[in-house]
């Protein structure tokens, strides 16, 4: 894309037409006190540019964030794709991802409660492929003809655009109450899924099966998982409400700072492949979006790997304009007949062509394939391309070309795989879509048991939320179909009575659902606030943060005010951050260090009793040195907990000042690692 990119150097200021302009300050008048004259075309250029900066942003998935990458293969797939880019281990592919919110506008907050995009589009030698996915592996609906339904019913309501960013309110739920369809993607919603810590720290989903294809026309069933390298972490809820004011770009950043450092986030792909003659062997459809295939039944192959490397120069130009579109295929990958599937290869074009302006997107860099383009396509608004010659086919005056591709069955040909279809014209779902409880049971009941407490918590801000009291007992109602505990314990918080049980609620689960088994390894990019004040150990600081910046962890200093503060010795310690500029809800983990004046004066500053208070609060692992203990005292945290010989279980470590600090820092650092200790 370099030829693309603007490259400012030391050049002078001029027009759209390439005049020099020698003042952009001060428009052409009549006189020193006179009026703004029309002649000025500079002015008039410039005001008139501006007024049209702005596009209509995304119907859905408006606030993202981007980045460029690439991807490769650790093996050839070729016994089941033809797929280029998946044909040999290591083919580096380049790519752009962008991750998103869905339901909020482009300055909506990130931390919200909703469902992320994670859409990635591979610059393949055969053209681009897009798989445009969510974090979550089955979605509301199940045809796409509902879709316009669904967002309406979440997005702000219309007559007051209320609420931004966030699915609590009576239409998201009075739809979600009559369309039991939406169950499974509840429980998804309502779970710690939807509150990620980090885009670097959630698992994708490309949500439809869709088809491989050999070049000799085989088909092979397969959905396709994105696991991400640092395990999968989530926010706590109070902390998620917190950070959306604290930081509203809070999970855009954290992408952008992890790749300036140089940690580039990284995910395993893998795939879960069908042969076509199972294509009935489950007690759901394939076709079913609201469904998924639970790991244990099939495996996920781990198949390569995407490193995302690079950030963008211009969002505008870049994140905001890329259009990804689930009919963007390459040869070696097909549709199913998913009738969601369906519907949204009509929609991403039709959308992108207004959204963008006019047919020509592709010709947008952040949109170009590498691959060469040759087509009969012309004009229309934002034309790049110079186009001699004919411009229909077949042709003999332009020399036949551009010619059809492999008309003999070459390779890198797309060709359609040749399912057979036979059916009636009819207007009716499939009897096999029918069960929409199973598999929101199998989530209920593959939770460990704080991730149960954090789904009733979220069922009950949600419907309480909700002013429509018939819409909370109809809910309530539906969930029964899932757990009567779930249904009862909600109802309860809602001050409704337990709806009736109703039987055939499965028993089933899938040990791979559950996040307590997809933690990862390792603190890399963890960030830990050591809380500071004149008079602290700055020995102390030092060797806990050598210890866990070795491990990988971001140790940051916080002080009443930035600059420095004396140690204990008198010696400086360089301050990172100002405590008033940050908040716990910005940190994984906490260190307060020994020094009894330090610690007089932190305990006198409410911003830091609040610090450690609610770190505590949101499950993170502190580590408390000699006298730091006395700002858990301030901070009314439960003394057992804390300070007993069980802190450790929950998270505390607490150093006397005779072991020495790396000791304590080391199994810190192991606590910074397991992320949260939800049981406090
Ligand atoms: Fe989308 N979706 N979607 N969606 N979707 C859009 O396309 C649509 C669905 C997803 O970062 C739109 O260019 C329909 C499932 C992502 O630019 C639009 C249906 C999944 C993104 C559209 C669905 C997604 C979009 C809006 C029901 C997960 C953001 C702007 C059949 C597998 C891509 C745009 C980006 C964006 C339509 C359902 C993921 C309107 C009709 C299921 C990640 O075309």
């Amino acid at each position: 894309m370099d030829r693309f990119r603007a490259a400012p150097r030391h050049d002078a200021l001029t027009t759209d037409q390439g005049v020099r302009v020698d003042d952009t300050d001060n428009a052409l008048r009549a006189g020193h006190r006179g009026p703004t004259l029309l002649e000025d075309f500079h002015n008039r250029e410039k005001i008139t540019h501006f007024d049209h900066e702005r596009i209509p942003e995304r119907v859905v998935h408006a606030r993202g964030a981007g980045a460029y990458g690439y991807f490769e293969p650790y093996a050839s797939l070729s016994e089941y794709t033809c797929a280029d880019f998946l044909a040999e281990a290591g083919r580096r592919t380049p790519v752009f991802v962008r991750f998103s919110t869905v339901q909020g506008p482009r300055g909506s907050a990130d931390t919200v409660r909703d469902v992320r995009g994670f859409a990635t589009k591979f610059y393949t030698r055969e053209g681009n492929y897009d798989l445009v996915g969510n974090n979550m592996p089955v979605f509301f609906i199940q045809d796409a003809i509902k879709f316009p339904d669904f967002v309406h019913a979440v997005k702000m309501e219309p007559q007051n655009e209320m609420p931004t960013g966030a699915s609590a309110h009576d239409t998201f739920w009075d739809f979600c109450s009559l369309q039991p369809e939406s169950t499974h993607m509840l429980m998804w919603l309502m779970s710690d899924r939807a509150i990620p810590r980090s885009f670097r720290m959630m698992q994708g989903f490309g949500v439809h099966t869709f088809r491989f294809v050999t070049a000799d026309g085989r088909g092979t069933f397969v959905k396709f998982h994105w696991k991400p390298a640092l395990g999968v972490h989530s926010l706590v809820w109070d902390e998620a409400q917190i950070a959306a004011g604290r930081d509203p770009d809070f999970n855009r950043r954290d992408l952008w700072e992890a790749i300036e450092a140089g940690a580039y986030p990284e995910w395993e792909l893998g795939v879960q492949l069908v042969p076509e003659e199972d294509e009935f062997a489950f007690d759901f459809d394939l076709l079913d979006a609201t469904k998924i295939i639970p790991e244990e039944q099939v495996p996920v192959r781990p198949v390569g790997r995407l490193v995302l490397d690079r950030n963008p120069q211009n969002f505008f130009a870049e994140t905001e304009q890329v259009a990804f579109h689930t009919a963007n295929v390459v040869p070696g990958i097909d549709f199913t007949n998913d009738p969601l599937l369906q519907g949204r290869n009509f929609s991403y074009l039709d959308t992108q062509l207004i959204r963008l302006g006019g047919p020509n997107f592709s010709q947008l860099p952040v949109n170009r394939p590498i691959a060469d383009v040759h087509h009969n396509h012309r004009d229309g608004f934002g034309q790049q391309v110079i186009h001699p010659g004919t411009n229909y086919f077949p042709n003999s005056l332009g020399g036949g070309c551009p010619a059809h591709a492999g008309a003999g069955g070459g390779a890198g040909v797309f060709r359609h795989y040749a399912e057979r279809v036979d059916g009636d014209k009819i207007r009716v779902r499939s009897e096999s879509f029918k069960d929409h409880y199973s598999q929101a049971a199998l989530f209920w009941n593959s939770m460990a048991d704080w991730e149960r407490r954090h789904i009733v918590e979220a069922f009950r801000f949600e419907l309480g939320k909700v002013n429509a009291v018939e819409v909370r007992e109809r809910m309530t109602g539906n969930l029964a179909h899932v757990s009567q505990d779930l249904a009862a314990e909600v109802a309860e918080g809602l001050g409704l009575p337990a709806p009736a049980p109703v039987g055939g609620v499965t028993s089933a689960a899938s040990p791979a659902l559950s996040q307590e088994n997809l933690a990862g390894e390792g603190i890399r990019t963890r960030k830990v606030a050591v809380l500071a004040a004149d008079g602290t150990d700055a020995g102390q600081v030092t060797a806990v943060r050598d210890r866990l910046t070795a491990r990988g962890a971001i140790v940051e200093v916080l002080a009443a005010r930035a600059g420095t503060v004396q140690g204990a010795g008198g010696e400086p310690l360089d301050v990172d951050r100002a405590l008033p500029t940050m908040g716990s809800v910005l940190y994984d983990a906490v260190l307060v260090p020994d020094g009894a004046r330090a610690v007089s004066a932190l305990a006198a500053d409410p911003a830091a009793v609040r610090f450690v208070e609610e770190a505590y609060r949101h499950g993170k692992p502190l580590a408390v040195l000699g006298e730091g203990t006395r700002l858990l005292t301030a901070a009314r945290l439960p003394e057992d907990t804390v300070l007993g010989e069980s802190a450790p279980d929950y998270g505390v470590f607490t150093g006397n000042g005779t072991a020495p600090a790396e000791d304590l820092a080391d199994a810190f650092a192991d606590a910074v690692g397991q992320h949260r200790f939800p049981h406090r």
